[in-house]
């Protein structure tokens, strides 16, 4: 079991790392961002998946120097890249009741001399649920700032619509539930069908998460999504190979 002096030595330990999954532009068919994802290096247990250490970290409060930790780190390493290449860091929902979350962004690319419209920053909907007013007026502060805000995990929460109204996202990601069942579901498919074509009236970005078949893809282009991830293309990998990752078409497995 996971405890939290593990995760707090961790920190002490730098035994987190930054993994990044390749964004695609689908009509361009380029890498134009990368998501960076949390990886937790255990010096026994070996890599651990944030889905076993995001919980406690929440639980904890310990997200909040783990999140600040991934997004300088994520900023360091993206100002390297290719111009106009992306970042998207994901923000748990217990790091917008930190105050100085907003200072914390606006540091994290003053030091790292990342332009502010080169980071996205992706949220579910359950921090919207959450004081709305207070993480409203923070979203707001940062989109002004030039940040990005994607809106995570789409489809998946109580009432994603009306977070859409409340909020000028910048970019819908469709959840991969949908789109793994794309050719085979017809429900998923006029789900796909129906968010993308909400994404083209509303001005927003479209991204499908979870992409691994041709199928899929074919048919994500088709309904004219924007953007599209997933193991297709590349599953997260350390940044080392974010190079090799841009000039590769499909994923080398
Ligand atoms: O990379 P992987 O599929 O194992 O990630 C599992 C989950 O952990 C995903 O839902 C992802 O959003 C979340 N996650 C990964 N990295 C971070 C992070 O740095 N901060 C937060 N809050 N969540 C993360
Ligand atoms: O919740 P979030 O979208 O931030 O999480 C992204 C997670 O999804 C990452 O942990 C990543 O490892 C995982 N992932 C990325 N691409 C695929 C894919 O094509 N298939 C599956 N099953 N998981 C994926
Ligand atoms: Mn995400
Ligand atoms: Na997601």
């Amino acid at each position: 079991r996971l405890l939290e002096l593990d995760l707090r030595a961790a920190l002490q330990r730098a035994e987190f790392e930054v993994y990044y999954q390749p964004i695609r532009d689908v009509a361009k068919d380029v890498v134009v961002a990368f998501e960076a994802l949390a990886r937790w290096n255990h010096s026994l247990r070996g890599m651990i998946s944030p889905a076993n250490f995001i919980p406690l970290a929440e639980e904890t409060g310990l997200i909040v120097p783990i999140g600040e930790w991934v997004l300088r780190q994520a900023c360091i390493d993206a100002a390297q890249w290719p111009r106009d290449v992306g970042v998207a860091v994901n923000l748990s929902p217990v790091q917008f009741k930190n105050p100085n979350l907003v200072q914390t962004v606006k540091q994290a690319l003053k030091a790292s001399g990342l332009p502010a419209h080169r980071l996205e920053l992706e949220i579910t909907e359950s921090v919207l649920l959450q004081n709305s007013e207070a993480t409203l007026s923070v979203l707001h502060e940062l989109r002004a700032f030039g940040v990005r805000i994607s809106l995570d995990d789409f489809g998946t929460g109580y009432s994603s619509l009306s977070y859409l109204r409340s909020f000028p996202f910048d970019k819908i990601k469709i959840d991969r539930s949908f789109v793994t069942e794309l050719a085979t579901r017809e429900d998923s498919m006029a789900i796909v069908r129906a968010v993308t074509g909400l994404g083209k009236s509303l001005g927003i970005v479209t991204t499908a998460e979870g992409v691994e078949t041709d199928a899929q893809f074919d048919l994500l282009r088709r309904e004219g999504c924007t953007q599209a991830q997933g193991y297709l293309f590349s599953p997260p990998r350390p940044a080392a190979e974010v190079e090799s990752m841009l000039s590769s078409a499909r994923a080398q497995v």
